[in-house]
């Protein structure tokens, strides 16, 4: 019998798990950590990952994990040039499809479609990056109505700073003090799963009196984005980068407006915490990492799951990391 938190894969390092029920099991997708030698800097470049694996289980708690394999690397994909970073998978009509974020051959980060006919793979990447794609962390949530959203976004090496209303900067502008925070933004996938079916949106987080966050909040957004349903009501989820916290913030559509709400988890070893919370088998769980099996190196992460809680006036509780 394991205590949680479980570390879920000893095995090997991995990052970024975006946790998804197919077909009863319970399949997660994570970034691949590995140690490249790269030096550590502001923009991720200690981030060199090179490919994606598939993980899966059936008892979150005592089951025995599956490594499926690499599903995609960089060199099958042309347009990617390097850091294969966060990814997650959708299924619509029996198909699966990974969406991912990497550089391309300029170094910009574009998100990149994948599709299977199974959660496994393998997974043949389409030729080009989606249209109008940019920056990381796609988070690919499928609403009641069988709609897909694709929430996504990340500060510094995410390179969300360089875009305004969808368009690159001619010079980057970082946000600070009392300036508006940058929104996450999320977009339709269209009927194809292969494209935006809109311009991307901001995801908007208020606070308590109705006012956008702050670039100054420590609370505000930074990378990370996930998106759950839980009694009709929309709950995003963020990591808060140098702040190091992940939080929450609901509202009643997809697109928002999310009023903050609190924090799901205090700050973990290692510099990143990235997550994705999901219901198997009747019970809410967090599925996050940490730096702890590597001692604090801050590339090498380790997946991890806990128990997760919500209230009975819509709140979540912090989840327990010890
Ligand atoms: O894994 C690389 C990056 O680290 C992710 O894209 C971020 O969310 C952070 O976890």
């Amino acid at each position: 019998m394991n205590k949680l938190p479980r570390y879920l894969f000893p095995e090997d390092y991995m990052a970024d798990p975006s946790a998804n029920v197919f077909n009863g099991r319970l399949y997660i997708y994570p970034s691949h950590d590995w140690d490249s030698g790269a030096t550590e800097d502001d923009n991720g470049g200690h981030f060199e990952m090179k490919d994606y694996h598939v993980l899966s289980l059936d008892d979150v708690e005592n089951g025995e994990v599956t490594d499926h394999g690499q599903i995609l690397c960089v060199d099958d994909v042309d347009w990617v040039g390097r850091q294969m970073w966060d990814n997650d998978v959708a299924e619509r009509d029996g198909k699966y499809y990974l969406i991912y974020s990497a550089k391309d051959k300029c170094d910009i980060f574009r998100l990149g479609v994948a599709v299977a006919d199974s959660p496994e793979g393998p997974f043949r990447p389409q030729q080009d990056p989606i249209r109008g794609s940019y920056s990381i962390d796609p988070c690919a949530f499928k609403d009641d109505d069988g709609e897909i959203y694709v929430y996504f976004g990340g500060l510094w090496g995410g390179q969300l700073q360089r875009y305004r209303d969808n368009k690159a900067l001619e010079s980057a502008h970082l946000p600070a003090g009392d300036e508006d925070a940058l929104p996450s933004r999320v977009a339709k996938m269209d009927d194809s799963m292969l494209q935006f079916a809109e311009e991307p949106k901001p995801i908007v987080i208020l606070d308590a009196d109705g006012n956008p966050l702050k670039a100054g909040n420590p609370h505000r957004f930074f990378e990370a984005s996930w998106m759950h349903k839980y009694n009709g009501r929309y709950y995003f989820s963020y990591s808060t980068g140098d702040s190091h916290l992940l939080c929450y913030a609901t509202g009643d559509s997809p697109y928002g407006p999310f009023t903050f709400r609190g924090v799901l988890l205090d700050p973990v070893v290692g510099w990143t915490t990235h997550h994705s919370i999901v219901e198997y088998k009747g019970q809410w769980y967090l599925f996050y990492h940490d730096c702890v099996p590597s001692d604090g190196v801050t590339w090498l992460r380790s997946v991890k799951v806990q128990r997760l809680y919500h209230n009975s006036d819509g709140t979540i509780m912090k989840v327990v990391n010890e």
